[in-house]
């Protein structure tokens, strides 16, 4: 949309020239026999930088996760999860009605889940308690506000469930942006996670499509799940092309976004209408809390002046930065803010 400074989401990020043209010379297969070059390809890569065996193309990350908590779960049992998790809040219920578990919801420490705190959570051995079937973790933690997990706060996790024969998922649809803010590599903070989903489709900005890694034997079982939630696809070379381009060339990019996000975080913090710590922004998601007026006040205005933003809360926004939007994007959305403010009294 021309003109229009869209912090919605990095959900809304076009392909590259680049990824256009690899999608139209993309080598195609019929994916459901395991036939497609480029699928495989983009399969075999992305194991190799999450540090594990084997992945599965999935359309989105909401089925990535999902198959994940299918396999790793029985019915009946619980999903220990960050109470403001994706996994539990966004996708549904899918947990419940696909999975037949119940998620046990625990507030972690900006986002980020503790042993301490999960071990709190974890059913105790008596018959009549539901067994904990999977711990599911997230990095960065987007309604947190894109904050970042590190290797070792992750390793402390997978050591203690696997102790005691739990399994750990991560959700690391942005796990690229939490490692460009550690300057460490994915495959650290996949550690020793049992499956890793991350998306092409956000900060990536491929058009579609997500990764789900983990051992082969896992992986397998996964093109069966994929299949039976509807997930087979057929020549998604087209896809796995641009997906390609976005795992080799794009996390290099995405320290802009991470700027970007503090630029507007700092502006923000001027303004009394906004509660914004910007020492707590660590990614591209930046999350503030609006004083004197609420988020149906403020986004339509917004959104008449061309800035576009979500609603976190009845009282709370969220701004992403992502690849096309540019630090004078930036600029030129406070000056609009200001003006919004300006118009409400709130200034
Ligand atoms: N996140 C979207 C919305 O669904 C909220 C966004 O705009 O941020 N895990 C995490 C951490 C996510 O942020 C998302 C999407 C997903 C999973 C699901 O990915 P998709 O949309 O591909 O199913």
């Amino acid at each position: 949309m021309d003109g229009i400074i869209d912090l919605r989401s990095d959900t809304v990020t076009t392909p590259t020239e680049e990824m256009r043209r690899a999608m139209a010379e993309a080598e195609v297969g019929d994916d459901v026999y395991g036939e497609d070059p480029t699928v495989n390809r983009l399969q075999e890569r992305s194991a190799e930088i999450l540090g594990k065996e084997a992945g599965l193309f999935v359309p989105t990350g909401t089925m990535g996760n999902q198959v994940a908590v299918k396999l790793h779960t029985q019915p009946g049992q619980e999903v220990v999860v960050e109470e403001r998790g994706h996994i539990y809040n966004y996708e549904m219920a899918t947990m419940a009605a696909l999975s037949g578990c119940l998620a046990r919801p625990v507030r972690g420490e900006r986002g980020l889940l503790s042993w301490g705190r999960i071990e709190a959570a974890l059913a105790p051995p008596v018959y009549y308690r539901a067994r904990t079937g999977l711990i599911a973790l997230e990095n960065t933690h987007n309604m947190a506000g894109g904050t970042v997990m590190t290797a070792q706060e992750t390793k402390v996790i997978t050591d203690q469930a696997h102790k005691r024969s739990i399994p750990v998922h991560l959700d690391g649809a942005r796990i690229f942006n939490a490692a460009v803010a550690l300057n460490t590599r994915v495959s650290e903070l996949a550690g020793d996670c049992d499956s890793v989903m991350f998306c092409f489709s956000k900060g990536l900005s491929a058009p579609i499509g997500s990764m789900l890694v983990g051992k082969k034997e896992f992986i397998q079982e996964a093109w069966r799940v994929r299949k039976m939630m509807g997930g087979g696809m057929r020549q998604v070379g087209v896809l796995a092309a641009a997906a390609l381009i976005a795992l080799e060339r794009m996390p290099c990019r995405l320290h802009e976004d991470h700027e970007n996000a503090k630029r507007l975080a700092r502006a923000l913090a001027q303004l009394p209408a906004f509660q914004v710590d910007p020492a707590t922004v660590e990614t591209n998601i930046l999350i503030a809390d609006l004083s004197g007026w609420t988020s149906s006040q403020f986004l339509p205005r917004l959104k008449e002046r061309g800035v576009l933003a979500g609603s976190t809360g009845p009282a709370q926004v969220r701004f992403v930065t992502h690849k096309d939007v540019s630090a004078a994007d930036i600029d030129k959305a406070v000056e609009i803010i200001v003006d919004v403010c300006k118009g409400q009294g709130v200034f």
